[in-house]
Order: C-alpha cells, then structure tokens, then sequence
C-alpha cells in the first residue's frame, strides 16, 4: 500500500479530570474545579475514531501514560500522598490524551534521506506536560520500529515544543514532497508563547528538511493572547488547502506570498474576521477541525460539535460547502469533555503520513479493535472525578488499575520498562 494519511488519537486516560493547569487555555482555566467523566470522555474518543473509519481513514491511537507518574515526583523528592494539591493534579494529568502535542511529523516524501522523523515533543512550558515525553518517545519507539521511520528524542530545553499542534504540511498529494510550515509564537499578551522558533528550527534541521522547502511564521500576538495556545486553534491544512483564520499569523501577507512563492498550487481558503472572531474561532474550536481527504476525492471537516452551536461559525460554514471548494463534507462530532479542557478534535490525534504496512499493528485500530478498547473503558474507568477526589487513595488505585488493563489488552505490557 502506498503511503497514506493515518490519525493516531490518543486514548483519554481514567485520570481525566479539570484542573486549570493551562494558562492561556481559556476552557481549561474556566472549567477549573468542575467535575469530569472520565469514562464518557474516553468513550467519547472512541466514537470519534469510528467516524473517521467510517469516512475510510486509517485510524491509529495511542495509549493514555500511566498517572500519577510516580517517577516524575520521585524526582522531585516527594510522593503522591505527600505532594501539595498543584503538585498532585500535575503529576495526575491525562494531557496525553491531545496527542497533536506528542511529536512533530516530517513524512518520507520530504526529508533528504527518504525517511518518515519524527520528533517527541518536550512540552516544557507547561509543568503537568513536561514530563509526558517519556512514555510518548517509549510508545513511538514501539509503534515506528521499522526502517521506513527515525524517532528523535525532545529538543533540549528552555526551547519549547510543543508538536505538531504548531506544524503544517502542503503537498499536491500525500505521497508527493511538500512545503512544511513551523508556526512559533514570540509574545501572546498576558499568556506564554509555547513554541519557541529555535526549537523549530532545530526539528527542521533533524528532519532533513531541504531549506528551500520550510517555512517559519509567527504566530499572531493577538491570537495568542484570545485563547489560541496552538497554531490547530486558528489554523488547519491538508494537501494543497491552508484552512486559516485571517488574524492567525503576525505577517499575513509575508507568510501568503512565502507559501505561494515556495507552493504555486496552495489554496488557502481564509476565514475573515468581519465573519467569525477571534472569540467564536477560540470558542468554538472551528479550526481545530480534522481537514482529511476522503476516499472517494473532496475533503471533510470533522468538526467539534461546538462550532455547529456557534452561529457566525456555522453560517459561515454553511457558505463555504455551498461554493465549489474542496472541502465539501462536514462531520460533526462530539467530545465535549475534551474540549472543556481545550482539546479539540484535532488536537486530539497526531497525524503521520506512511504506509500503513510499516506500523506496528498493535498501534492501528478496526472497529473490533476499538469494541475491545469500548470494553475496557466500560468496565474499568471512573464515572466521575470530582476536584477534591485526587486526593483519594481509593481513587488513584483505580485510575492505576484501569491502565494496567488498557495495557495487558494492547499487548504493550513491554512500555512499562521505560
Ligand atoms: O496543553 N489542556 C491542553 C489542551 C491541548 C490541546 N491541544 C492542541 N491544541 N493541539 C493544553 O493546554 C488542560 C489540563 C487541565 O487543566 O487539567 C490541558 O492541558
């Protein structure tokens, strides 16, 4: 099989739970204390997957990391039990879940050496993230052991990475090479600018990227400091469509004229201000649609049900597949204990372009894989977590025992050693 689009989503962990511990992540902080579901989030998940397998993508996932991490408060000289609060909800986070922040993809077709890179990202700018790259590079490792991939370790600190979440490709088509775009941020007012530029540059530069072929932009202060903590929060691409709200990047006009020079083909369908803000763009997650290319030709939005709600959104949305466009198909799915912590449907999957073939199986998913994956969640996942409760041993014991069981059923027992 030739190389194609593949979505790994990360699994929501039993752990999920709403601990405001995302600075400039406006969901996140204004959920802060209110009780999760963990079990309807996973399952939530899960149901998202079967919608992208009925559009007839290649569906992956990746494993939720063992929490509390145990390791990571050794290393802190202190335990679970005698942790403050703030360091117990850090330690306990189910963060992994939004796995476009577990790595930076450079697909085969456009490095020097004819290889898939990959990069795990460092996340070091968010404390209860800083520590998910271990078990992430472990599960990669895993998932990417053939020769048609190389895996690479994080970028060395202080320069922040926080993954694909901030990187886009466009291409004429999958297996064609293409322009890559790193969008860093410098300042976003009163929030903190997770991506830094030298650390773009240095998974550029690991990922054999021809110079000619890469493009770095800024991402916009004022994005920023509305609410886009990621580039997938005002902007999306796929293949040859830039998908992008028109106050995204600090020199539109540079970056447009940038991306036509080095990619004649691009068409970058924007997303004007006068007809959806910056506000309703953050608050309803539009462009942290899915934009993924059917089967049958024409592309699909898979859209998080929270931009059907948003009036200037959908109406504008309305308009777009009323036109000729390539994007002709909207999917609206629902993952709404995702996005009360920020997590949208693209956030919630990583995107690597391969043939599928040269994937570890265990790491690729059915609709009888993902009955067995609904199973386990059933029977093993908290109902509910209320803030108070991360403090119950009782708790914890059974977050701890419903990954064990989500482990032994992949057959990924082995990740455990890292
Ligand atoms: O890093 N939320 C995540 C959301 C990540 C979304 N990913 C992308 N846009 N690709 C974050 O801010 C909140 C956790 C809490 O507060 O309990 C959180 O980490």
């Amino acid at each position: 099989m030739a190389v194609t689009e593949i979505n790994f989503d990360g699994i929501v962990g039993p752990s999920h739970n709403y601990a405001g511990l995302s600075p400039g992540n406006l969901a996140a902080t204004r959920n802060r204390g209110t009780a999760s579901a963990p079990r309807a989030a996973a399952l939530e998940g899960i149901a998202k997957m079967r919608a992208n397998l009925a559009l007839g993508l290649t569906q992956g996932f990746l494993l939720p990391q063992p929490r509390p991490d145990h390791r990571w408060l050794e290393c802190l000289a202190t335990s679970y039990a005698e942790a403050p609060p703030y360091l117990q909800a850090q330690a306990l986070s189910a963060s992994s879940m939004w796995a476009a922040n577990a790595a930076t993809v450079s697909p085969a077709p456009d490095t020097l050496d004819g290889k898939c890179h990959l990069t795990v990202a460092n996340l070091v700018t968010m404390p209860h993230r800083s520590h998910e790259w271990r078990f992430t590079l472990a599960q990669l490792q895993a998932a990417f052991a053939d020769p048609a991939f190389t895996v690479h370790g994080p970028v060395t600190p202080p320069f922040g990475d926080e993954g694909a979440a901030n990187h886009m490709r466009l291409t004429a088509g999958h297996d064609r090479s293409g322009v890559e775009v790193f969008v860093y941020g410098l300042t976003g007012g009163p929030f903190p600018a997770r991506q830094h530029r030298d650390a773009s540059e240095a998974i550029a530069r690991m990922h054999r990227l021809d110079p000619a072929q890469t493009i770095f932009v800024q991402q916009s202060e004022a994005a920023i400091a509305a609410g886009a903590f990621h580039n997938d929060v005002v902007a999306v691409a796929n293949e040859r469509v830039l998908f992008a709200h028109e106050l995204a990047y600090q020199d539109r006009d540079g970056f447009h004229t940038e991306l036509r020079d080095k990619m004649p083909g691009v068409e970058i369908i924007e997303v004007p201000a006068a007809r959806v803000s910056l506000e309703d763009a953050v608050a309803s997650y539009l462009f942290n649609a899915q934009l993924v290319t059917m089967p049958q030709g024409g592309m699909a939005l898979v859209l998080p049900a929270e931009a059907r709600e948003t009036e200037s959104v959908w109406n504008w949305l309305q308009d777009l597949i009323a036109g000729n466009g390539p994007i002709r198909h909207l999917e609206v799915v629902d993952v709404r204990q995702s996005m009360a912590n920020g997590g949208g449907p693209a956030c919630l999957r990583l995107r690597v372009v391969a043939d599928p073939a040269t994937i570890d199986p265990r790491f690729l998913a059915d609709d009888a894989t993902l009955d067995r994956l609904a199973a386990v969640i059933e029977a093993h996942w908290p109902e509910r977590i209320a803030p108070e409760a991360i403090a119950d041993p009782a708790l914890i014991g059974q977050i701890e025992r419903a990954q064990r069981a989500l482990i032994e059923a992949t057959d990924c027992v082995g990740l455990l050693d890292n």
